[in-house]
């Protein structure tokens, strides 16, 4: 369908960008600091570095946040390390903890960037998890009460918060991701109760958010990708709609209208997975209510009908790799998108797709919380990091924005992933994303210094503008 004339964004359109906590602060022990699931982890991936000091945005607070404020963020996404507030999960609060988020709060409402918060970004406390972690139902009331003391706290400075990160990541890949150490078909019935679990612990956070803050919105942020049948055979068409329903409607369903779809329930049920649900669990999902919908947005999935007896080699892969699952779905290779180096398609087509399906079945306000391409950036002999391709790339994306917008989508913010480069789930931080390049590599800490990418000048244009340059036709894949 063509569309002659793209609707401009919104005149309030929260241009952002994000990161989360254990990939950016650094400072794992200090200033009280309990260990997470991630600290905690034996082995890395070979030649990626840990988490220890990350790129040390712990102690780089002020001057971070300027380089935000010069870029020209209108809002900035970030997480909380629920073991800086409470460093076993459960038991005594760390008042310094508390304090280093109202100093980061306080230092983006200085400059105008609107605090958009993740409660919770795979970091589980170690502690937690020693005692069953979220397989445990006392992990929810840890939750509830750690959910409690950040609206305490934050509440009257953070008007926009999101419950947890990827869960549906955490559920498929959290092998990879560094989550949880079960693995294979054999783990998914503890993986599964694990999921209700975190339901319930999500629902118990919005209800807590709406009554203890008057203006406050909260909504979840699983990870979306568009789900494509191979070819035009209806069986395939039927296995794509299973995968949606399994991978994305799933964990959206729970967290918007309180129920299981009928497809992931038959999906568990058939496999003797479907989780124990106490007395009030459903109604507490129903009586929570999101205000919007976060989502994370890389790519898309394309899948064939796999034979009742087929064997597939279904490991885990990563949260944009998936191989397929015995008895669900074979995963396939789609020739008509080009691959980054890290083997993730480039699909600007499916965000629109995503939107739309988004849009039509919930009819909730979005906010895209993750996009962005991981990519082995350069510091090139004039200081600088000619990262064109990641230019190309939002702007490719950011331009389906405007698409959906016609379509009638409401969106109301985009916030790439990520504001400042990071140490990736699995990949080490020679995977960069950022807008600013931090000095260091996997295995040298270098200076840390802050530089800003050409995508910086770049994303900085398209905020002051509220649009995109009209020098780039993405649509066309060229630049004039
Ligand atoms: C998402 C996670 C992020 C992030 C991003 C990029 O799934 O929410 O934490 O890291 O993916 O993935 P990666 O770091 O594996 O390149």
């Amino acid at each position: 369908m063509h569309i002659s004339q793209l609707p401009p964004f919104p005149e309030n359109f929260l241009w952002g960008a994000s990161t989360s906590a254990y990939q950016t602060e650094g400072a794992w022990n200090e200033d009280g600091k309990g260990p997470s699931v991630i600290d905690a982890r034996e082995s890395y991936p070979e030649g990626t570095c840990d988490y220890t000091v990350a790129t040390d945005t712990y102690h780089h607070v002020e001057e971070d946040v300027a380089l935000f404020a010069e870029l020209g963020l209108k809002t900035y996404r970030f997480s909380i390390a629920w073991t800086r507030i409470i460093p076993d999960g459960d038991g005594a609060e760390n008042p310094a903890g508390i304090a280093f988020y109202h100093r980061l709060i306080d230092e983006l409402n200085k400059y105008g960037i609107e605090p958009l918060v993740t409660m919770y970004h795979f970091d589980l406390p170690a502690a937690l998890d020693q005692k069953g972690g979220w397989g445990n139902r006392a992990t929810v009331d840890a939750f509830e009460r750690f959910a409690k003391i950040l609206f305490r706290e934050y509440g009257s400075k953070v008007k926009r918060w999101l419950t947890i990160n990827e869960q549906n990541m955490m559920i498929l890949h959290g092998d990879a991701l560094g989550t949880t150490k079960l693995r294979g078909l054999a783990a998914k019935k503890d993986l599964y109760q694990q999921n209700h679990n975190m339901f319930v612990a999500q629902a118990k956070a919005m209800i807590a958010c709406h009554e203890m803050l008057d203006d406050a919105l909260i909504g979840p942020a699983p990870n979306i990708a568009p789900v494509y049948p191979a070819t035009e055979s209806p069986e395939d068409v039927v296995t794509a709609d299973n995968w949606w329903a399994i991978r994305n409607w799933l964990y959206l369903d729970l967290a918007v209208r309180g129920e299981y779809n009928g497809i992931a329930w038959a999906y568990l049920k058939e496999r003797g997975w479907e989780p124990t649900i106490e007395d009030g669990d459903m109604d507490l999902m129903k009586a929570a209510q999101p205000d919007f919908i976060a989502f994370n947005y890389y790519n898309s999935q394309t899948v064939a009908a796999i034979a009742e007896d087929e064997d597939i080699n279904d490991g885990s892969g990563d949260q944009q790799i998936a191989w397929g699952e015995k008895g669900l779905y074979k995963a396939v290779k789609n020739s008509h998108l080009e691959m980054t180096s890290f083997g993730w398609g480039i699909d600007p087509h499916g965000f629109r797709t995503v939107m739309r399906q988004i849009w039509f079945r919930y009819q909730l306000p979005m906010i895209l919380t993750e996009n962005g391409l991981g990519e082995f950036d350069t510091l090139t002999d004039d200081g600088r990091v000619h990262d064109d391709y990641r230019i190309e790339y939002l702007s490719k994306h950011i331009e389906q924005i405007q698409y959906a917008l016609a379509d009638g989508v409401q969106m109301f913010g985009y916030c790439p992933w990520s504001a400042i480069d990071l140490v990736s789930t699995h990949q080490g931080v020679a995977k960069r994303y950022g807008f600013i390049y931090v000095d260091r590599t996997d295995t040298d800490l270098k200076s840390l210094a802050r530089i800003k990418k050409d995508s910086f000048f770049w994303y900085q244009q398209v905020i002051a503008n509220n649009a995109l340059p009209e020098s780039v036709s993405v649509e066309a894949g060229t630049k004039a």
